[in-house]
């Protein structure tokens, strides 16, 4: 009997600094798990990190490090696709026809041009209000069935299916309709200093993330300074006690427990010992990725060589969708 068809996947990560307990929970420590079920392509989006002002060199080197780092928690690179965004062409060349094909108004509702323009006030550039776009191109052109996002990237995900769904009606079925796949656990991990805002890798408040490749003194010390409340209880209440939830659900993607499970376990103890086991725990997780991604780095003919291939699969690829769409819309097309 035929093997049924998988399902393909894309999803991406900017190089925008190095990636947080939120971008490990929320989204790569997934993508290792699901390339046991679909055909996976992972791309650093280092084209949406332009959209905020990056220092050249540093952009440059981050972006190596996070494919180290996603090679380190367990991407396959020989059976799944790691590539870097700008190295693939063509998603510039669908971005165009595709803004073309989006409104105004449309892009003016997005949340995040709203927050993004609030946090960089001297810098509310063309990119970061065409985002939306260049995001449905990376999706549509490699006709991704399910795009795992977190749940702050929703809205970006329903206008790529809106841009989708106007260019097959206008030229014909040409895109497949993607699909959100937020994962259940660990959907949005908050700030341990701001509990009510996300944990961001760009923020400036070094005591509001954990990242990937804080060593256990450092992440023992964070946890430690996490705003919790007053009221001494480890209780899951995400509307009234947001810190304190926000350490449970770490804690319990790490354990497995449930929430009722770690209020029973810490009934009758205070902050203290709970954060130092939410510390541990989380400790424990980062460090085989830790020594590993260290390995991985130090090799960087490999690491440059996996982008490489990585490039190359995924441009035959990204090229077939764009002569395709070139050839829908009316562009002039000479024989090769
Ligand atoms: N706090 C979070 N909880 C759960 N998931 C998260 N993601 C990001 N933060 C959290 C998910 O990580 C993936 C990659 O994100 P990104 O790097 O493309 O951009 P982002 O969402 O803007 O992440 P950051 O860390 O907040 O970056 P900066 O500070 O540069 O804006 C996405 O799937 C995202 O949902």
């Amino acid at each position: 009997m035929a093997e049924e068809k998988r399902k393909r996947i894309l999803s991406g990560i900017q190089p925008t600094g190095t990636p947080t307990l939120g971008n490990y929970i929320g989204a790569v420590r997934n993508w290792a798990l699901l390339q046991s079920e679909y055909d996976c392509l992972y791309m650093i989006a280092d084209l949406h990190a332009l959209t905020v002002r990056q220092v050249p060199a540093e952009l440059r080197r981050r972006t190596r490090e996070l494919a180290a780092l996603l090679l380190a928690v367990g991407i396959d690179p020989k059976n799944h696709v790691l590539f870097v965004q700008s190295h693939v062409p063509a998603h510039c060349e669908l971005a165009w026809v595709l803004a073309c094909n989006t409104q105004f108004g449309e892009l003016s509702r997005m949340t995040q041009f709203k927050d993004k323009s609030a946090k960089h006030p001297d810098n509310v550039n063309g990119g970061l209000f065409t985002y939306p776009v260049l995001m449905a191109a990376d999706i549509l052109i490699y006709n991704a069935d399910l795009v795992p996002v977190g749940q702050d990237q929703t809205q970006h995900l329903e206008i790529a299916r809106v841009i989708a769904n106007r260019f097959n009606g206008v030229y014909g079925e040409t895109f497949t309709l993607p699909e959100g796949y937020v994962p259940a656990a660990g959907a949005k991990i908050m700030s341990l200093s701001e509990p009510t805002k996300k944990m961001s890798k760009s923020d400036t408040n070094a005591n509001s993330f954990v990242l990937m490749t804080d060593d256990r003194d450092a992440i023992v010390r964070k946890f430690k300074r996490a705003v919790t409340d007053s009221d001494g209880q480890v209780r899951f209440d995400r509307e009234n006690k947001p810190g304190v939830s926000n350490l449970m659900a770490i804690y319990s993607t790490f354990t497995g427990r449930t929430m009722e499970e770690i209020e029973a376990e810490f009934a009758g103890k205070g902050y203290g010992d709970f954060k130092l086991a939410v510390a541990e725990v989380t400790a424990d997780a980062l460090a085989p990725v830790q020594a590993e991604y260290g390995r991985i780095l130090a090799d960087k003919a490999y690491v440059d060589e996996v982008l490489k291939d990585g490039a190359a699969r995924a441009a035959r690829l990204a090229n077939r969708t764009v002569s395709k769409v070139y050839r829908k819309v009316g562009l002039l097309q000479l024989d090769r």
